[in-house]
């Protein structure tokens, strides 16, 4: 027994994880094919101590297939995603084109697990924006025990986040940095990356906000609480892989900061380490690889009533994408396909 699962852009940062995740977490695969656009026709891709060989998406029949993890633009998925779904195929997509579709569920599976049994009035599943995923898995059980009011949060995202372009550029810029000759001027960011941040990403919006921080209040109120109020500033910074959130809560009743680490460290999908001393919290390239939402600098904010400040750090193309994907697709098999 076992899935037919259809990976759809194999070949990008976010495909290639999927794979990987899905052969870590042993999801049990029956049959497996790697899509990706014409021009990568037969490229290798390794699953597990397989390599699979690209075929092309255009051409593919989704027909009896059971689960498509899709990892594509929105202008693609738009194609290709309605297709698959009509064919039968469950669609779990990373892109944001279906996030904030009413009939089609956004789930992180450690907050709002219940919210699959949504998925069939498209068969599309929105997986969220990276920076939301990780920061609703810290969310939501201190909103369960003293009911979140407000949040502030402002992150440092990884140039991963913007692909493997993004990674690229840090690259070339810091190399040409010490080689002046070779420099090279921003293409995918606004500005230089390489020793600045930038505290723009996605486009500029009427409000003021970017589209990514946007993002980051609509996507939480869709899977936590639409009584949250979310304000948030989101900063490219000269790191590779892993996000990090200042984020700072404001509750209805009182928590404080030692049974909010408490309640931390036994929830779903958490790591803490929080010391005070030198080392005693995470850090961005210990986070990589791995699938914990990890929390550190857990402490009061006495400047308000009720209020807690924590620092969480997570992998982007992991928790932030390709682990969530697969965790729905656990998700779905175990309460509707059941055919693990
Ligand atoms: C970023 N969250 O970090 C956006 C898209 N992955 O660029």
């Amino acid at each position: 027994m076992g899935y037919r699962i259809a990976i759809v852009g194999a070949t990008g940062n976010v495909g290639r994880e999927m794979l990987n995740i899905l052969d870590e977490r042993q999801f049990p695969v029956n049959e497996i094919v790697a899509l990706a656009s014409r021009k990568s026709q037969g490229t290798e891709i390794s699953f597990g101590d397989k390599t699979l060989k690209t075929k092309d998406l255009e051409q593919f029949d989704f027909a009896g297939w059971d689960i498509a993890l899709f990892a594509i633009g929105s202008e693609a998925t738009k194609v290709h995603a309605p297709r698959a779904a009509k064919a039968g195929c469950v669609v779990i997509d990373n892109s944001s084109l279906y996030r904030y579709d009413n009939d089609v569920p956004l789930i992180v599976p450690e907050v709002n697990p219940q919210a699959i049994h949504g998925y069939d009035k498209k068969n599309i599943i929105a997986n969220p924006n990276c920076s939301t995923a990780q920061m609703v898995v810290a969310l939501k059980p201190l909103h369960d025990r003293a009911t979140i009011k407000r949040v502030v949060v402002s992150t440092y995202q990884s140039v991963s986040g913007a692909g493997k372009d993004g990674i690229d550029e840090l690259w070339d810029q810091t190399k040409s940095i010490y080689n002046p000759t070779d420099s090279k001027p921003p293409r995918q960011f606004t500005k230089q990356i390489a020793f600045n941040v930038i505290p723009h990403i996605d486009v500029f919006m009427d409000s003021g906000e970017t589209k990514e921080e946007w993002k980051m209040v609509v996507e939480t109120k869709k899977i936590v609480d639409p009584k949250i109020k979310v304000t948030a500033t989101c900063v490219r910074v000269p790191v590779f892989v892993g996000h990090c959130e200042a984020i700072n809560i404001e509750f209805e009743d009182h928590l404080d900061e030692d049974e909010a680490r408490d309640i931390l460290r036994e929830a779903p999908g958490i790591m803490v380490v929080d010391k005070r001393e030198d080392g005693g919290y995470v850090t961005p390239i210990e986070c990589v690889g791995d699938f914990a939402t990890y929390i550190s600098r857990i402490r009061q904010d006495s400047t308000i009533d009720n209020g807690l400040n924590l620092w969480c750090v997570s992998d982007n193309l992991r928790k932030g994408a390709a682990l969530n994907a697969v965790q729905i697709a656990e998700l779905l098999g175990r309460e509707v396909l059941k055919k693990g």
